[in-house]
């Protein structure tokens, strides 16, 4: 349990969990080669820990190997006319086929060849004759490093989509927005294009809480997320971003067409009451929302937020449900 000890002292032990619950799965290997002959030995050799599939064509094992979720391939130098370090610099060159270990199999006397492959990023080789326990050995070890890489990527896949999303909601959090708007602000700049940044902030929302308790709250947060997510469009970033402010940044759109979309969320949480708690009792609300539009190139997404919150308090002063741009 080295792993284990290591990693927990160094705080990373949950993106490490379960690394080892996966490795009985059966391994998916591929064996590409066009020697039936020596296709079939290899297979041999493997049977007692692995049944491989056989490719004789190396371009369809391009297209099998970017389809399916191989954890090895066993590339052979032996084709007649076709050179096999072509197949393995394409395999590190392909988004879908960049991680799949590869262990090429070479006759002896080929160590230039190997020494290429390796420099493309070929995992491992084994020169014939082949040894049983060795070639087992090799490929054994592939398939635990592939299955350790994909649970590391998977998890920590996982771990950055939770770190940049509101748990409650499911819209982005503050700090994605944070961290991409500068971007966003950059990108309209650099394309003479518009942008602008949206705050709404429900009308007393207190009472909610009051009334319902927090859990009713939590309820009406989550249905006001959706029927904001309903009226944004798909490149908009639409995040939470306190309490009960959310802010929706949009690309491609000016004061005047952000206006029309704050009056149309504004409208529709007007016109729709929402159902809260166990009897989901009716509850009427309001939204007030501020709008502000990039302007001019000194322009930056902090001073752009603070334009829309400034719109966002006139709103409330002017007397709540309504949209200032
Ligand atoms: P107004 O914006 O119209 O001025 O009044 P308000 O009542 O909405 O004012 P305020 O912004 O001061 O209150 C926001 C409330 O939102 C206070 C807080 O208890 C509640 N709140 C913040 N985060 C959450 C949450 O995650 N869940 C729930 N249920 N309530 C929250
Ligand atoms: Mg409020
Ligand atoms: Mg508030
Ligand atoms: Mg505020």
């Amino acid at each position: 349990r080295l792993r284990a000890t290591t990693t927990r002292n160094i705080g990373i032990e949950p993106l490490l969990a379960d690394t080892v619950a996966g490795d009985e799965e059966s391994p998916r290997v591929l064996v590409v080669d066009d020697d039936t002959r020596a296709a079939g030995e290899v297979a041999g050799l493997l049977s007692s820990y692995v049944t491989p599939s056989v490719q004789p064509d190396p371009q369809a094992a391009c297209f099998q190997i970017a389809e399916g979720n191989f954890d090895c391939v066993l590339v052979s130098t032996g084709f007649a006319r076709f050179d096999p370090l072509r197949l393995c610099a394409q395999l590190r060159s392909l988004d879908r086929t960049r991680f799949v270990p590869i262990i090429l199999v070479a006759e002896k006397d080929e160590q230039q060849r190997v020494t290429r492959a390796l420099e493309l990023g070929v995992n491992d080789y084994i020169v014939r004759p082949l040894d049983r326990q060795e070639l087992t050995a090799r490929l054994r070890t592939q398939v635990r490093r592939k299955r350790y890489n994909d649970r590391l990527r998977a998890n920590v896949t996982e771990t950055i989509a939770m770190a940049v999303t509101d748990g409650l909601t499911g819209l982005h959090n503050r700090r994605y927005l944070d961290s991409h708007l500068e971007t966003l602000v950059e990108r309209a700049k650099a394309g003479g294009r518009p942008l602008s940044v949206m705050i709404t902030d429900l009308d007393c929302f207190k009472t909610v809480n009051d009334t319902y308790g927090h859990d009713g709250g939590d309820e009406v947060l989550r249905e006001f997320a959706e029927r904001l997510r309903r009226n944004v469009r798909g490149i908009d970033l639409a995040c939470r971003y306190g309490g009960e402010e959310f802010v929706v940044a949009m690309p491609d759109t000016d004061a005047r067409a952000a206006a029309r979309i704050g009056e149309r969320v504004r409208a529709e949480i007007e016109a729709a009451p929402f159902a809260v708690g166990p009897d989901q009792v009716a509850v009427r609300l309001t939204v007030s929302a501020g709008i502000a539009a990039l302007d001019g190139t000194a322009d930056t997404a902090a001073g752009l937020v603070k334009r829309a919150d400034l719109a966002l308090y006139e709103a409330k002063n002017g007397g709540r449900n309504r949209v200032v741009s």
